[in-house]
C-alpha cells in the first residue's frame, strides 16, 4: 500500500501512522520526526532547519523533496510505504509524482484527517507540557496552522480531483480514529 496521510497540525497524523504502519507492514516516513532526528543530532541538516520548524514555517522544497527521495529509495519502501506530513506543498506534490514515477508506482490513497481548530490547539497545547516540542507553544501552533491552511490544504483537493483522497474524521479517541481509517481504506481497490 503507498499512503499519505495528510491533515493539520495535530490532527493526529503521527498517532496513526504508527497504527497503520504496523498494520499493513509498511514504514511510517514523517518528514517532521527526520528534521527533529537531525536537529537533536545537530547535523548540518538539523543546524539548516532548526529555526525554520521552531518558527512554524516550512522547510524549503529542495531540502525536503531531497530527504524524501532518498528515503523511498530504501528497500524498506519498495513495496509501500506511509507519508506522515509529506507532501505539504504544491512543489512537493510535482516532486513526489516524479519520484513514484520513475520507480514506476502509484499512489493507493490519501487518507485526510479533519479535526476542529480548538481541538487541535488542546492537543498541541498538552502534548508541550509532555514532551516540550519547540514548536508547541500557542504562537507557534497558530503559524502552523496557517501554513497549513495556506499551502496544504488546498492538496487534498488535488488529490479528490484524482480520486485518491478519503476524509476520516479525526476527532474522538485515538481508537476510533484508527477504526475510521481502516474502514476507509478497506474500500481502498487491491
Ligand atoms: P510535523 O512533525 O509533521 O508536525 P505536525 O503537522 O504539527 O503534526 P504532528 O505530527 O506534530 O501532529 P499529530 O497530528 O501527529 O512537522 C513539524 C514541522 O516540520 C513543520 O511545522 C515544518 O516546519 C517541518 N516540516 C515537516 N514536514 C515538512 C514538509 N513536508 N515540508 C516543509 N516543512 C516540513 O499529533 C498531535 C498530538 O495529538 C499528539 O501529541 C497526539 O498524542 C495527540 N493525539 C493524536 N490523536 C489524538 C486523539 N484522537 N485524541 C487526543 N489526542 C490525540
Amino acid at each position: 500500500m503507498r499512503l499519505i496521510l495528510l491533515g493539520p497540525p495535530g490532527a493526529g497524523k503521527g498517532t496513526q501512522a504508527a497504527h497503520v504502519s504496523a498494520a499493513h507492514g509498511v514504514p511510517a516516513i514523517s518528514t517532521g520526526d527526520i528534521f527533529r532526528a537531525n536537529i537533536k543530532d545537530e547535523t548540518d541538516l538539523g543546524l539548516q532547519v532548526k529555526q525554520i520548524t521552531a518558527s512554524g514555517g516550512y522547510v524549503p522544497d529542495e531540502i525536503t523533496n531531497a530527504i524524501v527521495r532518498d528515503r523511498l529509495a530504501r528497500p524498506d519502501a519498495a513495496a509501500g510505504f506511509l507519508l506522515d506530513g509529506y507532501p505539504r506543498t504544491t512543489g512537493q506534490v510535482e516532486a513526489l509524482d516524479e519520484m513514484l514515477g520513475d520507480a514506476g508506482h502509484q499512489l493507493d490513497v490519501v487518507v485526510e484527517l479533519t479535526v476542529d481548530t480548538d481541538e487541535v490547539v488542546q492537543r498541541l497545547l498538552a502534548r508541550a507540557q509532555e514532551q516540550g516540542r519547540a514548536d508547541d507553544t500557542e504562537e507557534v501552533i497558530r503559524e502552523r496552522m496557517r501554513m497549513y491552511a495556506e499551502e496544504t490544504a488546498p492538496l487534498a483537493a488535488h488529490y479528490k480531483a484524482r480520486g485518491l483522497l478519503r476524509r476520516v474524521d479525526g476527532m474522538g479517541s485515538v481508537e476510533e480514529v484508527t477504526g475510521r481509517i481502516e474502514a476507509a481504506l478497506s474500500q481502498v481497490p487491491a
